[in-house]
């Protein structure tokens, strides 16, 4: 057995492992948030920043899209904003002469962590066709140069814009109208490999692809579901909620292959008792194997249905669609099958069901853990079944709660960020502005990566986010990137994605959430503008920067959209792009005329705290679905087939992270250090598989394709996680998931159950079985 630290990268690469913790911070945790963010920031600019984030005047949190409560608290942030505040914030810069010390190709060998750490972005870079380093260029020529590959292309869909979620309000919807005059739909984005699963699942059942509740909801619950997520880590200020429910008489229970920290026991730094002590928060704690949601769902559905009194008549005749096929479906779930996909006791699905008869308002939160399997739309319609049966939509207490990730992916999309736009959409920009937008359906990640691998795309423009690291199936995504003519980057920090090009390529730096955005007016004069974000529960407010930008040549989002407009439309365009440019509130007005629920925007934005956009199941309890109903479905369960000697792995987020960016080393509550090539294993399993605490192995995946794909060098790390199940972080992963391997309908890659087996670790390359123990 291997257990010396592959030759890798010392530095990075020779974790160190100690007892998870039990119990996470929320809000500030103040030494360790500050001494992080003064290394990056220094001491007057932590202090001057940290105290304007999420505040009504300040800037919104570029972290997660947890929402503000209406009275903040001074410090309405948590350690990991601070962290996704002091990266962007930073007082480090990549100047053009790093560039000219740096050729592209040594910048490809180096960690995604090493990249991120070097700082801002100064300058518009470009590497030119058969050039080894990038060169500065001014802004005129780099968009002549789109120009020319765009105006080239066969036709406007070999282009693809993909966009990330931190992109606000305004960027986004200037965004995806050039692409529609342009004439293409192709706008993948984030939220395909992310929350997809849940717009496709809330559409179709609810009639809209958004969570019902608010956060005075959660505070009214009296149970709250927590499946697939881990909010001490990736929301830390969901814990905040969650205590606060829990004071209110709340129950709990949490769903996941992983004890995670936050979710047992939460130290509220806000309060004194909370620091010393902390609250327990998981009333009950269902370790589920990986996959297991939607047949746990389906038996409790049938439990539900097998009690007299249980089912909420008045609301399924008044209200829903599809019952008694979904009755008849979820009826025929039996106990066996159930423990068998799940991993859970009797024992603990009674428990669960004595907890939900008991409430009288549930709400169900998740994440990733039910977004990202090849069955997670049926999964999460379950889930939707499971809350309709008590009439658990559209009352307070009650309801649908999908956390979303990025800051502003739930904006981008109501903005129209969307390969398959609504026609009503498409049919109120043609109104507005007076060109007709494209019908046809664009590309998603997924499809956009097979155009590009094929020829078919040939321009790559990404806004923001870090497209190469981020998507599945790195060595074929690598090579898609690199048939394209220009790939572009509209960027504030360095990531792989700029080191992994097309012919010709372009890095564009642009200002964060904490920079001021100053444009100049028709007057000559320079006005401070601000732009707006939605958060997870449909939450519209404004964000205003304050720090001086990182440079003189950044520009702004929606400054460098309509720059780009102009050059690439010229004569061709019936969209006052300068004006936009001038004057962010007169693309405010334009959004207000288009999108439904934006009614004299500007106004309602300038209230402090901003307004809630409409939710017909939740504010009314109406269904704009197809049958003007909520749909019960009656999907057969699914769940992993585990093949013998394998483990299903989840590809997740340590504690020091944000997606792609690496903020360090750690992954604090579970108990790991110095380095992230680590894969947690079952004790049960670990022996089964002849492997051991320490011992070095390759991650290997297995596809029908038949194609290896290979993670080499991984620590074992022993772990309470469920039987059969692994987990490893995320990007260092990206290669072991396929490309074909997604959702259905959603077509979400599956980066949480990945078939893998473990080989032991050889440093010459040569592969080896482990020996099955004994035992197995
Ligand atoms: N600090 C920080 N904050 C972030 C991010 C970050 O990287 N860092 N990323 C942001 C983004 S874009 C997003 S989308 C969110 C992501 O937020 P999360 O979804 O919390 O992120 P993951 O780390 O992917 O964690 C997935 C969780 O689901 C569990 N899980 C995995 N498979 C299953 C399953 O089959 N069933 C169940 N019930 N559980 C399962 C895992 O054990 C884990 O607890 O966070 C956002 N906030
Ligand atoms: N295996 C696996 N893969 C996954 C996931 C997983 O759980 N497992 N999760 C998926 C999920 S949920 C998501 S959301 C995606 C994330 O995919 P992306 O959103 O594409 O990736 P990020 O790492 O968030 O992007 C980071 C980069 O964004 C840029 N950036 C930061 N702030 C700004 C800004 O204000 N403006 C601009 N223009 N650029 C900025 C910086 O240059 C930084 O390097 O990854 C997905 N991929
Ligand atoms: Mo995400």
């Amino acid at each position: 057995m291997a257990t010396k630290p592959p030759k890798g990268d010392p530095v990075q690469d020779a974790p160190q492992v100690t007892e998870p913790k039990h119990a996470a911070a929320g809000l500030l945790a103040i030494g360790h948030t500050l001494r992080i963010a003064q290394q990056q920031m220094g001491v007057k600019r932590t202090a001057l920043t940290l105290l304007r984030v999420n505040q009504k005047d300040g800037f919104d949190c570029p972290g997660c899209a947890w929402p503000e409560p209406d009275h903040r608290h001074r410090a309405e942030f948590c350690e990991n904003g601070a962290k996704a505040v002091a990266e962007e914030a930073t007082l480090r810069r990549v100047t053009p002469e790093f560039f000219a010390a740096r050729s592209v190709a040594d910048l490809a060998g180096r960690s995604g962590y090493w990249l991120g750490q070097q700082g801002r972005l100064t300058h518009p870079m470009y590497l030119p066709e058969g050039g080894d380093h990038y060169e500065p260029v001014t802004w005129e020529r780099a968009f002549d140069i789109i120009a020319e590959e765009v105006n080239a292309l066969g036709s406007p869909d070999e282009a693809v814009f993909y966009t990330s979620g931190r992109t606000s309000n305004e960027a986004a919807f200037l965004y995806q109208l050039f692409a529609r005059e342009l004439g293409t739909n192709n706008l993948p984005d984030c939220s395909n490999m992310c929350h997809e699963s849940s717009g496709s699942a809330l559409s179709e059942t609810i009639g809209i692809g958004k969570g019902s509740v608010l956060l005075e909801d959660l505070y009214q619950a009296d149970l709250i579901i927590v499946a697939g997520q881990n909010p001490g880590t990736n929301h830390p200020r969901m814990l905040s909620a969650l205590e606060k429910a829990k004071a209110n008489g709340a129950r709990i229970i949490s769903v996941n292959p992983l004890p995670e920290a936050g979710l047992e026991r939460f130290k509220n730094p806000q309060t004194p008792q909370g620091l010393l002590q902390g609250a327990a928060l998981t009333d009950l704690f269902l370790q589920i194997r990986i996959g297991g949601d939607q047949a746990l769902f389906r038996l409790i559905n049938k439990l539900i249905l097998d009690t007299d009194g249980a089912v909420d008549e008045e609301f399924v005749h008044a209200h829903t669609h599809g019952f008694e096929e979904f009755a008849q479906a979820a009826r025929s779930a039996g106990w066996e099958e159930t423990l068998r996909a799940t991993g859970l006791t009797r024992k603990e699905i009674e428990e669960t069901l004595a907890m939900v008869l008991a409430s009288k308002r549930t709400v169900v939160c998740w994440a990733m853990g039910l977004t990202q399997h090849k069955h997670s739309v049926p999964t999460i319609r379950e889930v939707v079944n499971f809350l309709l049966l008590r009439g658990n939509i559209g009352r307070p207490g009650a309801g649908v709660c999908p956390v979303r990730g990025h800051s502003n992916v739930q904006g981008d999309r109501t903005m129209g960020i969307f390969e398959r736009p609504a026609p009503a959409f498409l049919d109120a920009l043609e109104k507005e502005f007076g060109f007709a937008p494209p019908r046809e359906h664009g590309l998603d990640v997924v499809r956009a990566i097979r155009a590009l691998r094929d020829g078919d795309a040939k321009v790559f423009f990404a806004m923001g986010g870090n497209f190469v690291s981020a998507s599945p199936d790195t060595e074929v995504t690598e090579a898609a990137m690199r048939r394209a003519r220009l790939t572009v980057h509209v960027s504030t920090k360095l990531n792989r994605s700029h080191v992994v090009t097309g012919a010709r390529a372009l890095i564009l730096p642009t200002l964060g959430r904490t920079e001021r955005d100053l444009q100049i007016g028709p007057n000559g004069k320079s006005t401070a503008q601000f732009v707006t974000v939605e958060d997870s529960m449909g939450m519209v407010h404004a964000s205003r920067g304050r720090l001086a930008p990182a440079g003189p040549h950044l520009r702004s989002e929606p400054a460098i959209v309509c720059g780009l407009a102009r050059r690439v439309l010229g004569d061709d365009t019936v969209v006052p792009w300068e004006e936009f440019e001038r004057d962010y509130a007169a693309i405010r007005d334009r959004i207000a005329r288009v999108v439904p629920g934006f009614e004299d925007f500007n106004a309602r934005v300038a209230r402090p705290g901003g307004f809630a956009l409409p939710h017909a199941p939740r504010d009314e309890r109406r269904f704009p679905t197809a049958t003007g109903r909520a749909n019960f479905t009656a999907a057969p369960v699914e769940y992993p087939e585990l093949p013998e000697g394998r483990l299903l792995l989840q590809t997740l987020r340590s504690h020091d992270q944000y997606n792609t960016t690496i903020y360090g080393l750690d992954d604090r509550y579970r108990g790991i250090t110095g380095g992230r090539r680590v894969v947690l294993v079952n004790p049960e399993d670990a022996r089964a598989l002849g492997t051991a605490e320490g011992a070095y192995v390759d991650l290997v995946s297995e596809w029908k394709d038949g194609v290896e794909r290979r993670a080499p060098g991984f620590r074992v790390v022993v772990y309470p996680t469920a039987r059969g199940c692994a987990a490893a972080y995320y990007p260092e992963t990206n290669v072991l998931v396929p490309l074909d391997a997604t959702a259905d309908t959603s077509n979400t890659p599956a980066s949480k159950s990945i078939v893998v087996r473990l080989e032991e670790h050889r440093e010459d390359g040569a592969e080896s079985r482990l020996e099955q123990s004994a035992a197995d």
